[in-house]
Order: C-alpha cells, then sequence, then structure tokens
C-alpha cells in the first residue's frame, strides 16, 4: 500500500530514498528542478548522466520514460530522472504524463527505494496546467502497482500545493 504524502517546499531538501527530476531528453541539465538538483547534488549527477548519454542513451530519453543515477551530495540514494512532455497549444499527452509517475515507480522498484519524492512534472518550463498535470499525477501514482511505501509529492509553492491537497483529501 503505498501512502501519498504532500509538502511545500524544495525537493532537494528532501530525505527519501529517490529524489525525482524533471529532466529533458538530454539528461545534461536545464532550469528549474533539474537545475537545482544538479546544483545541490553536485557533479556526480552529471558524470552519471553523461555516462548514459555515452552508453544506452545515445539519443537521449525519451518522453515519458525514467532512468536512476547516483543522487551526488543529495539526502536521497538515487536521482530518477524523467522526461515530462511538453503542452502544447493543442494541449499535451496525458498518457506520456502518467507514464512518467509510473516508469518512475518501476525504476524505484527495481532500485529497491521505499520513499520517492516528485516533482509536479512538466508544471513549469513544460507548461502543463497545474490542476490536470495535479489529477494526472495523483491517478498515476494510486493505479501504480510499486512496493514503494511513500510516494511524496513535493510543491514548490502554496497555490501547487492547494491544487494537491484537494485532490489528496
Ligand atoms: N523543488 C520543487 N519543485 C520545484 C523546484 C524545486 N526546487 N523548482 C521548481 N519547481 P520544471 P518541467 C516546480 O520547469 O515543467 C528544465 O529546464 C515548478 O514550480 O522544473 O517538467 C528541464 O531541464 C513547477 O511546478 O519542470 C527541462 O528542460 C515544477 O517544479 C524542463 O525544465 C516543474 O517545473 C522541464 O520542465
Amino acid at each position: 500500500m503505498t501512502t501519498i504524502t504532500l509538502v511545500q517546499g524544495d525537493i532537494t531538501r528532501q530525505s527519501v530514498d529517490a529524489v525525482v527530476n524533471a529532466a529533458n531528453s538530454s539528461l545534461l541539465g536545464g532550469g528549474g528542478v533539474d537545475g537545482a538538483i544538479h546544483r545541490r547534488g553536485g557533479p556526480a549527477i552529471l558524470a552519471d548522466c553523461r555516462r548514459l548519454r555515452a552508453s544506452q542513451y545515445g539519443k537521449g530519453l525519451p518522453t515519458g520514460r525514467a532512468v536512476a543515477t547516483t543522487a551526488g551530495e543529495l539526502d536521497a540514494r538515487w536521482v530518477i530522472h524523467t522526461v515530462g512532455p511538453v503542452y502544447q497549444v493543442s494541449g499535451g499527452d496525458p498518457d506520456l504524463l502518467a507514464s512518467c509517475y509510473r516508469a518512475s515507480l518501476e525504476v524505484a522498484d527495481e532500485l529497491g527505494a521505499r520513499t520517492v519524492a516528485f516533482p509536479a512534472i512538466s508544471t513549469g518550463a513544460y507548461g502543463w496546467p497545474m490542476a490536470d498535470a495535479a489529477r494526472i499525477a495523483v491517478e498515476a501514482v494510486r493505479t501504480a502497482r510499486t512496493a514503494v511505501e511513500e510516494v511524496r509529492f513535493v510543491l514548490f509553492d502554496e497555490q501547487a500545493y492547494q491544487v494537491f491537497a484537494e485532490l489528496i483529501g
């Protein structure tokens, strides 16, 4: 049974087995959560990402997939990088967004991670409206078959926290 918890704050300050990164397919860093994770986690994370690009992810990590690296100096054992879909004028693909959560939990299971912190994937630079993204995120986690005991959504601001709080009840 997976318990969903909510925290308002910075995902890089969480003490968990795995922190999920809202990455891009290059795996080589960016802004938002990605920038914060690499800044606080230090160069070991990027070194692992470069190794992944040099081996099985030569073309980058496809949208909706997930892969783990060290967590460097974060208070976690692993960072699980996933690539959310970009929200276009025409909308976004909800299955791909749900896939980010499911794939990350599958990687967590392979690693043996029991506590996993997620950001609200795709709701920053990738433009997904928070209410819709939150609904998809919570539904994906609730329906996932996983041994992860705690999924902690870490929301940066009060408004995002409230959106998730209404869904979790
Ligand atoms: N802790 C928790 N949440 C955060 C933090 C933080 N430290 N910083 C931002 N957020 P984003 P995306 C929130 O842009 O939309 C990067 O450049 C933020 O307010 O990090 O999936 C990557 O390299 C928002 O609600 O991820 C990609 O190119 C949510 O986290 C691209 O951005 C996600 O915002 C991915 O865009």
